[in-house]
């Protein structure tokens, strides 16, 4: 644990600033009244089902003092989709209602968005042992420092990273393997194998027909969920045809994300529009037709 030095000199030039614009001193947009110590956030247990790497999600566990709340920032620290945004930090918004039928009893999703609504929260409290974090900020070939932030006090950075670029691609490197019925552990997805091929297509598509009861081979919604930019918790086609546009040459389509953490330039409500503009795969001078649902 220790002090952020740059959070403290930003606090003094950021009241500094507010008292010489109108006389006033404005209390930060975050925290508690009394500095304390704040636990690190860490990495998911090994071996669960979301220890691995993912394309749209960081998944870690926030781990709160309990009883107490903290704030999450997230540091994009390196970015082979946006280099440009390396630095940028947005914070973890309140975890969404849960009930999603493909999330696990104690874990939440919660999107990033701008300081101004952090949320300041029990996350265990809350019912968040595990948090899925996502939003347009969150893009594959990324790695990310997480903190939890106390009044003055900051964690040490919980370092995080999206997938590795799969071959000559850049995303949609979803799951290597299903193990079926006779594997160890049973009926599950390894982590992603660096290679984009049929598998992570079925794993999508298996989840997309999935949810309660669905099917067996359907993967976590962390791990499934990849569209469109600004990302909607839920797997349906969109998630299925991303996959396969990159399967077929497309890069990364999303982004970059601005400061409320949303992407401005979202092809459209579902990211349709992407499908309707025919693309020269790989320059070879071979136009994709638009696809029609
Ligand atoms: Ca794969
Ligand atoms: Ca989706």
């Amino acid at each position: 644990m220790r002090i952020r030095f740059g959070v403290v000199i930003g606090c003094m030039l950021w009241v500094t600033s507010s008292h010489a614009k109108d006389g006033k001193i404005a209390l930060p947009p975050y925290g508690p009244a009394s500095p304390r110590a704040v636990n690190d956030p860490l990495p998911v247990d090994p071996g669960a089902p979301n220890d691995r790497r993912k394309n749209r999600y960081i998944s870690f566990k926030p781990n709160n003092i309990t009883g107490e709340t903290t704030t999450l920032e997230v540091t994009l620290t390196g970015s082979l989709p946006h280099p440009g945004l390396e630095g940028s930090s947005w914070w973890v918004q309140p975890p969404l209602p849960p009930g999603n039928p493909l999330l696990p009893d104690g874990e939440c999703v919660a999107l990033l968005g701008p300081q101004t609504t952090a949320a300041d929260i029990d996350w265990v409290a809350a019912g968040c042992r595990v948090l899925h974090v996502t939003g347009c900020p969150i893009e594959p070939t990324s790695d990310y420092d997480v903190r939890a932030v106390a009044g003055a006090e900051v964690s040490n950075p919980l370092d995080v990273s999206t997938i590795l670029k799969p071959g000559s691609k850049f995303w949609g490197d979803c799951v290597g393997t299903f193990t079926g019925p006779a594997g160890d552990p049973p009926n599950a997805w390894t982590p992603p194998n660096g290679v984009l091929n049929k598998d992570d297509i079925i794993a999508v598509i298996k989840t997309w027909q999935g949810g309660p009861g669905g099917a067996p081979n359907a993967a976590h919604l962390s791990v499934a969920d990849l569209a469109p930019g600004n990302v909607n918790r839920v797997v349906n086609y969109n998630d299925a045809l991303q996959t396969i546009w990159a399967f077929h040459g497309t890069m990364y389509p999303y982004g970059p994300a601005d400061l409320d953490g949303a992407c401005s330039d979202d092809p459209g409500v579902d990211g349709q529009d992407a499908y309707w503009e025919p693309v020269d795969l790989r320059g070879l001078g071979i136009a994709r037709a638009p696809l029609y649902i």
